[in-house]
C-alpha cells in the first residue's frame, strides 16, 4: 500500500446518489479522496471495465500514462469502506488495459497453471470475466445433472468445477483452450470443447424439448427430477397440464403449483430486506436479544434470489428452545404466513464426526427450521423496481441485469426445495440411488444439487400432511395485493452459529469444496454444525466467521467472493 494514498473517484458511469454515498462513507472513515485528478493520485476508482477508457476520460494519451497508479473497480472501494481503511489491491480489484482480448492478452500475464485446487482458496466474485464460457458450461452441467443423474453425478460436477475456475480468473479468456492444462478443466468438459463459448452440443441441448420440459417442471416448488420425468412420461408439457393432472397431496407441490408464477418471479433485495424486517420485529417480540442474519445468495451480494434464508440465534445457548413455534404463532397471528412446515432439530453430537456417506441426509443440516411461503405486499417489489431506475441500491453494483438473468435461468433450471422434505430424513435405508451418487461424489460432505431427488426417491413427500390452512387454489383465486415468497427460517444454537453462517451463506459449490478441502487436506470434518479435527481429536470452536476460516487454515474470503 502506498505511503500517501490519494484516491480519485472517476464520476463517469457512477450514479449521482451512489457517488455521494461513497464520498460520505469515505469521509466518515477518513479515507483521503481527491476532488480532482492530479499526478499525486495513487488510486483511481472507476465503473469502466478497462483502463484505456479511464485514460481517455482523463484526457490522457493512453493507459500507459496510468502506469504509476492503481486503476481499481468500485468493489475495492466498497471493500475499503467495509474494512474502515484502505485494503490491498487484489487481482480481482484491478481494471486492466485493453478493450479487446488481443490487447488484454498482450498486457495480462498468462493464466497461471497454479490455480488453487479448491474454490474456497480462490476469490469468486459475482461478476466475472468469462460468462460466455460459464453460461455454456452451466448448461452442460444442468443437462448432465438432469439426464445422467441416476448414473453419474460427477459428470455434472466436472462442468461445475470448470465454470467455477473460470469465474475466479481475473481476466477474460479468448479461448477455453488457453487454460486447457489447468486443473479441473477435465476430460468431461474437453469433450464438448467450447472454443468461443458456443458448441454444437450446447445448442442442441438448449433446443431439446425434453430439457426444456425438465427445467420447467423442476422449477415447481416440491418437484424433483423423478416427478418431472413422470410428468413428461404422461405427455405433459405445460404447468397447466400438471395443475390439471397432478394428484399429489404434498403441501409443497399443491402450494407450489397454485403459486408457481409468484414463486418463479425473482425475489428482490428490497423484498428480502422487508421480510428480514418483518421477521426481526416478531423475533424481537418472542426472543429479545436474538441475532439474525440474511444468508444465502443475498448475503453473497446477489440482488435477487429464489428464496429468503434467515439464520437466527441467541447468545444465551438455551434461549432458542421453543422460540420458533412462538415466532411462527406471532407471524401467523398477523396473517403473514401462507403455508409452511416446522422441522424439529435432529442434531446430536456424533454427527460432528460421523461419516456422512452413511446417511442419505448427510449433506443437509440438522437445525430446527421452518420452510414455508409468506406474503409480501406487491408495493415492496414495485417500489424497488422504480428506485432501481433512479438511484442505486446501498448494496448495489451494476450487475442487476446479469443477476436477474442469472436468477431467471436458475428458476427455469432447478428446484431446490424437496431436499427439505421433512419426513424423508427419518429413513436411512432403501435408497440405492443415493448410495450410487455418494460413490461418485468426491466427498461425503459435498452437497449435491440433486438432493431433491434423494428425497423424492424416498417417496415420503406424499405422506407429509399439509401444514397450512385453506385450499391453495382457492387462496390463489382470492389473492390480494401481495406476492407469495419462499422463506427458510433456521434456528442455530449460538455455539454452532458461525459454522451455520458459513454453510447457509454458500454457495453450494463453495460448501462442497470447503468440506472436501477440510476432509482431504486437513483431516477435519466440516458441516454447518461445526468443525471436528481428527488430528487433535477435538472440536474446534469459532466465535466469528473469520475463525471458521482460521481453524481451516484458509485465508478469509468475504461472502461476495464465495460465488462459485
Ligand atoms: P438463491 O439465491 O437462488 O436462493 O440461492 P442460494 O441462496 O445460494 O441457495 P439456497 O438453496 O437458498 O441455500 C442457501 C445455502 O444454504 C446453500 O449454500 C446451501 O448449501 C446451504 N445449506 C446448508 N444447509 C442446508 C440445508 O439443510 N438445506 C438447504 N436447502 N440448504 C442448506 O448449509
Ligand atoms: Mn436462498
Amino acid at each position: 500500500m502506498d505511503d500517501n494514498p490519494i484516491i480519485y473517484i472517476l464520476e463517469a458511469r457512477i450514479q449521482r446518489q451512489r457517488l455521494k454515498d461513497m464520498q460520505n462513507s469515505a469521509r466518515k472513515r477518513q479515507i483521503p479522496i481527491a476532488e480532482q485528478y492530479s499526478s499525486s493520485v495513487t488510486h483511481i476508482v472507476t465503473e469502466f471495465d478497462n483502463a484505456d477508457a479511464v485514460a481517455r476520460k482523463l484526457g490522457l494519451e493512453s493507459a500507459r500514462c496510468l502506469n504509476q497508479r492503481q486503476v481499481v473497480k468500485l468493489q475495492w472501494f466498497a471493500d475499503c469502506i467495509r474494512a474502515g481503511c484502505l485494503v490491498p489491491v487484489d487481482e480481482h480489484h484491478k481494471v486492466r488495459s485493453g478493450e479487446n482480448n488481443q490487447s488484454v492478452r498482450e498486457v495480462a500475464p498468462p493464466v497461471s497453471a497454479r490455480i488453487p485446487d479448491y474454490a474456497c482458496q480462490r476469490h469468486t466474485p459475482l461478476r466475472h470475466h468469462n460468462n460466455k464460457f460459464t453460461d455454456a458450461l452451466e448448461i452442460l452441467e444442468k443437462y448432465a445433472d438432469l439426464r445422467y443423474d441416476d448414473q453419474d453425478y460427477s459428470r455434472a460436477l466436472a462442468f461445475r468445477r470448470a465454470s467455477c475456475v473460470l469465474k475466479s480468473l481475473s481476466r477474460p479468456l479468448s479461448r477455453l483452450s488457453e487454460i486447457q492444462n489447468v486443473t479441473h478443466i477435465g476430460s468431461h468438459s474437453q469433450k464438448e470443447i467450447l472454443e468461443d463459448g458456443t458448441s454444437e452440443e450446447v445448442e442442441k441441448i438448449c433446443a431439446d424439448p425434453w430439457f426444456q420440459k425438465m427445467k420447467l417442471f423442476t422449477a415447481i416448488f416440491g418437484i424433483g427430477h423423478a416427478r418431472a420425468k413422470e410428468f413428461i412420461a404422461k405427455g405433459w408439457s405445460s404447468i397447466q397440464e400438471v395443475r390439471d393432472g397432478c394428484t399429489s397431496s404434498d403441501w409443497r407441490i399443491q402450494w407450489g403449483l397454485a403459486f408457481h408464477e409468484d414463486l418463479t418471479t425473482p425475489v428482490t433485495r428490497a423484498e428480502a430486506d422487508y421480510i428480514l424486517g418483518v421477521v426481526r420485529r416478531h423475533v424481537d417480540r418472542v426472543l429479545p436479544g436474538a441475532v439474525m442474519e440474511l444468508t444465502g445468495g443475498f448475503r453473497r451480494g446477489k440482488q435477487t434470489g429464489h428464496d429468503v434464508d434467515i439464520l437466527i440465534t441467541h447468545p444465551v445457548e438455551n434461549k432458542i428452545i421453543e422460540a420458533l413455534p412462538r415466532l411462527l404463532q406471532s407471524l401467523q397471528s398477523h396473517d403473514i404466513v401462507l403455508c409452511g412446515h416446522h422441522e424439529r432439530s435432529t442434531y446430536h453430537e456424533e454427527l460432528l464426526t460421523q461419516n456422512t456417506k452413511l446417511s442419505p441426509r448427510g449433506q443437509l443440516d440438522h437445525f430446527e427450521k421452518w420452510i414455508g411461503i409468506i406474503k409480501v405486499p406487491n408495493k415492496i417489489r414495485i417500489k424497488d423496481d422504480q428506485s432501481d431506475k433512479t438511484s442505486s441500491h446501498q448494496h448495489g453494483n451494476n450487475n442487476r441485469n446479469t443477476d436477474m438473468k442469472e436468477n431467471k435461468d436458475k428458476f427455469e433450471n432447478r428446484n431446490l426445495e424437496s431436499d427439505n422434505n421433512t419426513d424423508s430424513h427419518k429413513s436411512d435405508v432403501g435408497n440405492e440411488k443415493y448410495q450410487r451418487q455418494e460413490d461418485t461424489l468426491d466427498s461425503g460432505s459435498a452437497i449435491s444439487d440433486s438432493l431433491e431427488d434423494v428425497w423424492e426417491s424416498l417417496d415420503k413427500a406424499s405422506s407429509s400432511p399439509s401444514p397450512s390452512h385453506g385450499n391453495p387454489r382457492e387462496v390463489k383465486a382470492s389473492q390480494g395485493d401481495w406476492i407469495a415468497r419462499r422463506v427458510d427460517l433456521i434456528i442455530s444454537p449460538f455455539s454452532q452459529f458461525f459454522y451455520a453462517l458459513v454453510g447457509w451463506t454458500g454457495s453450494k459449490q463453495f460448501n462442497r469444496d470447503v468440506r472436501t478441502y477440510a476432509e482431504r487436506e486437513m483431516n477435519m470434518k466440516l458441516s454447518s454444525h461445526g468443525l471436528y479435527d481428527f488430528n487433535q481429536g477435538k472440536q474446534l470452536v469459532a466465535s466469528s466467521e473469520r475463525e471458521v476460516f482460521d481453524n481451516l487454515k484458509l485465508p478469509y474470503f468475504e461472502p461476495q467472493d464465495r460465488n462459485c
